[in-house]
């Protein structure tokens, strides 16, 4: 039974989200009235006197877009803090920097590409050891905590199979064995699902997908309600450089204007897609959590607002995928995602090349799986672009 949702730190309880989004951290500048937030390019800031200043010293440290871009951030996932970083990885490496040799990670097994790759080729070399598991099992994430298991790392819904994490139970069971719940909110959204509001630690995000949302920034973000993580992160972050730029924290504040609206859209669209996929008969299968045949429907329902714009589904073989792929007139073959334009993709060629295929395997990510990002188009068009290319 899930406990009631932990409470607001962003002050602004009475505020719905499309608000929120619009409203913290972007309200007119108080020197000009200008109601768009200016780009703020100073890479340094004059003192008064030394130590004389007013918040900003140098830009690596802290920058006013930036200061904007994260208190916007952090009202969407009604957070007390949030950082914004130069990529989702970028945000990721920092994150995994409160960690010391030694210490041990539970992933969730079937996670971006990327971030195995961060995990298995990057960060075991200093000392950090990792266990693959399938978090959508509460009892095998309790199976594979040791003493040494600081931090559970979870995505949900995963990438690329959309499998769903009940983000409440698995923290109950990591916090009583004294680990720290990170969730990759990436493809939920803050306006779908608030996993710091279902007891995590802390949220990750790549802000290049649906934060941003028009495929033209790359950027990360963290949020935390632990002033002690936060005050570690800014630390970690300032010590290793890992900072947005000026325009890039201006694009993704003017992306966040239309999050709401964009991802309520796609996740429209994407009941539809996967509806007219599952009668599809080249179709083998179709993941999606909004569709009554996925397993973690129901937690799905209970922790997300909607189901989201992303669906994956199998066909044949890899042949029959690649060229699928190849017929699809709208849907772009890209790797990305969560942008106003459609984006289709093969996993184990593309997103996931970097996971060894044993790890594909054990994750379930098969040859024959096609991930779709579905964008804001009218859903017909997309579905017939769909029925063709499979045809
Ligand atoms: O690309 P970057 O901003 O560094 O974010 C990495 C990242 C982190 N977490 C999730 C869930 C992601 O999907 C990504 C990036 N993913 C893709 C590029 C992709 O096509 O899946």
């Amino acid at each position: 039974m899930a406990r009631e949702p932990r409470p607001s730190h962003s002050g602004q309880d009475s505020w719905g989200f499309a608000t929120r989004a619009l409203h913290i951290g972007q309200g007119p500048d108080p020197a000009t009235g200008a109601v768009v937030q200016p780009i703020h390019l100073a890479t340094t800031f004059a003192q008064q006197g030394v130590g004389q200043h007013k918040g900003f010293e140098y830009s690596r440290s802290g920058n006013p877009t930036r200061a904007a871009l994260e208190e916007c951030l952090a009202g969407l996932e009604d957070a007390k803090h949030s950082l914004a970083f130069a990529s989702g990885l970028a945000a990721e490496t920092t994150l995994l920097l409160l960690l010391s040799p030694g210490d041990h990670v539970v992933y969730m097994e079937d996670v971006y590409g990327g971030t195995f790759r961060l995990f298995d080729k990057v960060l075991k070399r200093y000392g950090l050891t990792f266990s693959a598991v399938d978090a959508g099992d509460v009892d095998a994430v309790e199976r594979s905590i040791t003493p040494a298991t600081r931090l559970v790392w979870l995505e949900s819904p995963t990438n690329p199979l959309l499998r769903v994490v009940d983000i409440d139970a698995v923290s109950e069971v990591a916090h009583s064995h004294g680990a720290m719940v990170c969730v990759d909110n990436t493809f939920a959204t803050p306006y779908l699902q608030q996993p710091l509001r279902l007891g995590a630690d802390l949220v990750v995000h790549s802000s290049t997908k649906y934060i941003g949302g028009h495929s033209d920034v790359v950027g990360g973000a963290i949020m935390t309600n632990n002033d002690e993580l936060e005050k570690q992160l800014r630390f970690n972050q300032n010590a290793v450089g890992a900072v947005p730029s000026p325009f890039d924290c201006w694009l993704l504040l003017r992306g966040i204007k239309t999050l709401a609206l964009r991802v309520e859209r796609q996740s429209l669209n994407a009941t539809e897609v996967a509806a007219a996929l599952e009668k599809n008969k080249a179709v083998k299968r179709v993941h999606y959590p909004g569709l009554a045949s996925h397993p973690g429907r129901a937690v799905a329902s209970r922790q997300m607002r909607m189901f989201g714009g992303m669906v994956s589904f199998e066909v044949d073989d890899e042949a029959t995928a690649l060229r699928t792929l190849g017929r699809l007139k709208l849907f772009a073959l890209a790797e990305s995602l969560g942008a106003v334009e459609s984006l289709a993709e093969h996993p184990s060629r593309m997103t996931h090349a970097s996971m060894p295929v044993s790890e594909r395997k054990r994750a379930g990510v098969g040859d024959g799986l096609i991930r779709l990002s579905v964008g804001v188009e009218d859903v017909a068009d997309l579905i017939a672009d769909l029925e063709s290319a499979l045809a």
